[in-house]
């Protein structure tokens, strides 16, 4: 498909989204902020990625993410929520690093605009977010991480601010992008069983063809399925990153939730990809679980 065809779907995504939005001039997929568990990558910056959300499981630790997707929807994985009630789930919206703190270092000639997005993102700015509902999808499969994709519904509406707002999903026919690159960003832990990170980390991850991912990862590779990760330097999500989103910039830099996190052998070996649920096979659901009223 030409990619001009493919530009008009995203806008035409981002428009329908735009429906049950309130209809906010601001759209999807922009980011306020370009100031310049993640495997091989770098600390990132407050309102880099203001669609992040922090999953958090009766008030434990962050263990999952997910992405804001419409001002009262997060797209995540269904592993991450399945097994849970709704009752007992957190979300934070709006976070950069989980303990508070300011980025270090701090960008030079920017410490006002970091410490200003920083105090719009901290707790006393009520980013707390109760869940109403969880729609895993209807057919996945805990043993193959089949249609591994979940939305949930929070008890209130979110205001979209510098460091909050909701990222774009793929038109459907989105073509197959390998060896195109996209960003995967998270909380999660930084080496397969090491330690997780207060700061969110961001990556640039290749995707992989799906037949090269299957010979690598053996199998339990779908269609549905999208592959990406470092394949001559260390770059991948980990455990606690998963349920966030695989993201890449579309037409007007608008980015787009291309995959959701999903699963791996062990985290950062160029030789097994990070194993992503594809988005784009299932936006009709997405907007249609969003579209739902209760
Ligand atoms: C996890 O356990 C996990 N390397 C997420 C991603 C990957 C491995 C594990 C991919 O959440």
């Amino acid at each position: 498909m030409a990619f001009i065809a493919l530009s008009d779907l995203v806008y035409l995504v981002c428009l329908i989204s735009l429906q049950f939005t309130a209809a906010k001039p601001d759209g999807c997929g922009i980011r306020a902020n370009t100031q310049t568990r993640i495997v091989g990558g770098e600390i990132s910056y407050p309102g880099k990625w203001p669609w992040m959300a922090a999953f958090y499981r009766s008030n434990s630790n962050q263990y999952c993410a997910g992405a804001l997707i419409s001002d009262r929807h997060v797209l995540t994985a269904a592993h991450c929520v399945a097994a849970i009630q709704p009752s007992k789930l957190q979300i934070r919206l709006g976070e950069f690093d989980l303990s508070g703190r300011l980025p270090v270092p701090l960008p030079e000639n920017n410490n006002n605009s970091a410490r200003a997005l920083l105090e719009e993102n901290s707790a006393f700015q009520n980013n707390i977010y109760n869940v109403e509902k969880i729609t895993v999808h209807q057919q996945y499969e805990p043993r193959s991480h089949l249609h591994d994709i979940a939305i949930v519904r929070l008890n209130r509406p979110v205001e979209f601010s510098t460091v909050i707002q909701r990222i774009c999903l793929p038109p459907p026919s989105l073509p197959s992008l390998e060896d195109r690159t996209a960003f995967v960003a998270g909380w999660g832990t930084t080496a397969f069983l090491g330690s997780t990170s207060s700061s969110l980390r961001e990556v640039e991850v290749p995707i992989w063809n799906n037949q090269a991912c299957l010979e690598a990862i053996g199998k339990n590779v779908f269609d549905t399925t999208l592959c990406a990760g470092g394949r001559i330097k260390s770059a991948d999500a980990c455990q606690g990153d998963s349920g966030g989103p695989l993201m890449m910039p579309m037409v007007d830099d608008r980015w787009a939730a291309i995959g959701v996190v999903s699963w791996g052998i062990r985290c950062g070996e160029p030789t097994k990809p990070g194993l992503y649920t594809r988005t784009s096979h299932y936006t009709d659901w997405i907007l249609s679980t969003v579209q739902q009223r209760t």
